[in-house]
């Protein structure tokens, strides 16, 4: 049976990064519905996430969508999360809101919208060194939407051209994240639509380039643990963009719509060393709350990780390796559904209590007044949403 001291350590010591526009408002092509007291600034969103941090224990760290969360003074937005006991996290790009990237971004047909494109990558570069971020996440909405419309391998060599200018300006202790995804805004090819391609990029990159999997982003049905163990296995695996989905890429709260998924991909996080701070794999959260509250579906969503990882850390391992060793097929299946079957809520509020926290963030969130605060004081303005 598994250490239960030992599952505790692991808990107290996981890190969920939470990312800046899960605290602004969101929406679908159709309607964003404004919130209440939603953050104005970037330097409010860090308060936001500061509330999560103080009642979960385990978000230091918040990620930066640039230019959502342009600001003059990065080193003032350094303070101010620092202050709140945080840290600026990974810096997203963005290369898909200037009407320039119509055709796509760093993979363009026209060399001067390539380079504008870089440009940007470089300048979230200059951020990560003021804010002493290590992490620039990439992703491109690059791709075609009809056959023909341009030379499918032409667009991978002016990829991996742009990909090399930025990986030379990384700092010692920088590296990319490249995220694919499989369709969306592009509905034809999509440059970086799968695992394999975001790989062969960061092979040939170099090691401070690794793939970050984000849920939401594969075809339904496709085994996301599986290419969860193989980076892993290769060393590769940069991170997770957590949300969940039933349909495409719906950004819906992680563990929402498939705990069990969850438990699975954390399983395989477990077993292969993911959960060692040496291995370095960045849990971050990429969701947005359209219709439910924002800072406590995020807490939520945090607790849900917590949960899936606590399942996981349960799973008897050598009951799975002697029944696994012995081809017993049902007995392998039991350990880890006996596993995943395990209320491991309890569990966790003790790792809570042990932590100086209230073992129930959600109703210590409900009881500290912030949201009341917030909708009362941050009137007049312009709340800041996805996508500004
Ligand atoms: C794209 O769908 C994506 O997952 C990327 O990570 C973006 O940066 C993010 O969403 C924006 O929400
Ligand atoms: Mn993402």
């Amino acid at each position: 049976m598994p250490d239960i001291a030992a599952v505790k350590t692991v808990l107290a010591g996981q890190r969920v990064e939470t990312p800046s526009w899960g605290y602004g408002n969101s929406g679908t092509r159709f309607k964003v519905f404004p919130q209440q007291g939603v953050p104005r600034t970037p330097f409010e969103k860090l308060d936001d996430a500061g509330k999560v941090h103080e009642f979960t224990g385990v978000t230091p760290k918040v990620s930066l969508h640039i230019p959502w969360d342009r600001v003059d003074d990065y080193g003032a937005l350094a303070k101010h999360a620092k202050e709140r006991g945080l840290q600026l996290g990974a810096i997203n790009a963005n290369v898909f809101q200037d009407d320039d990237y119509k055709l796509g971004s760093v993979c363009h047909p026209d060399a001067s919208v390539r380079r504008k494109a870089v440009q940007h990558l470089l300048e979230c570069v200059d951020i990560m060194d003021a804010t002493g971020s290590t992490d620039l996440k990439l992703w491109f909405a690059d791709g075609t939407n009809y056959p023909g419309q341009d030379d499918i391998r032409g667009r991978q060599d002016r990829l991996a051209e742009a990909l090399a200018a930025v990986y030379e300006r990384l700092g010692d202790d920088q590296r990319i994240l490249l995220e694919y995804k499989f369709f969306e805004p592009a509905f034809y090819t999509t440059d970086i639509p799968d695992w394999g391609t975001a790989y062969a990029h960061c092979l040939k990159l170099g090691d401070k380039a690794q793939v970050v999997v984000d849920t939401g982003h594969h075809a339904p049905g496709t085994n996301i643990e599986f290419i969860v163990a193989l980076l892993l296995n290769e060393g590769r695996l940069g991170g997770f963009d957590f949300n969940s989905r039933f349909y495409a890429d719906d950004d819906l709260m992680v563990g929402s719509a498939d705990p069990f998924q969850l438990f699975r991909i954390m399983h395989e996080v477990s077993q292969n060393g993911g959960l060692d701070t040496s291995a370095n794999v960045a849990f971050m959260l990429d969701q947005c709350h359209n219709i439910e509250a924002k800072i406590p579906a995020v807490i939520r969503s945090v607790m849900n990780v917590q949960e899936a990882t606590a399942k996981a850390l349960l799973v008897d391992r050598n009951a799975l390796t002697a029944a696994q060793r012995a081809g017993d097929v049902l007995a392998a299946n039991a350990v880890l559904m006996d596993a995943y079957s395990t209320d491991v809520r309890p569990l966790l509020r003790e790792v809570r209590e042990e932590q100086g926290l209230n073992p129930d963030p959600v109703a210590a969130y409900a009881a500290s007044g912030w949201q009341e605060q917030i909708a009362a004081e941050r009137v007049g303005g312009k709340q800041a949403g996805w996508g500004a």
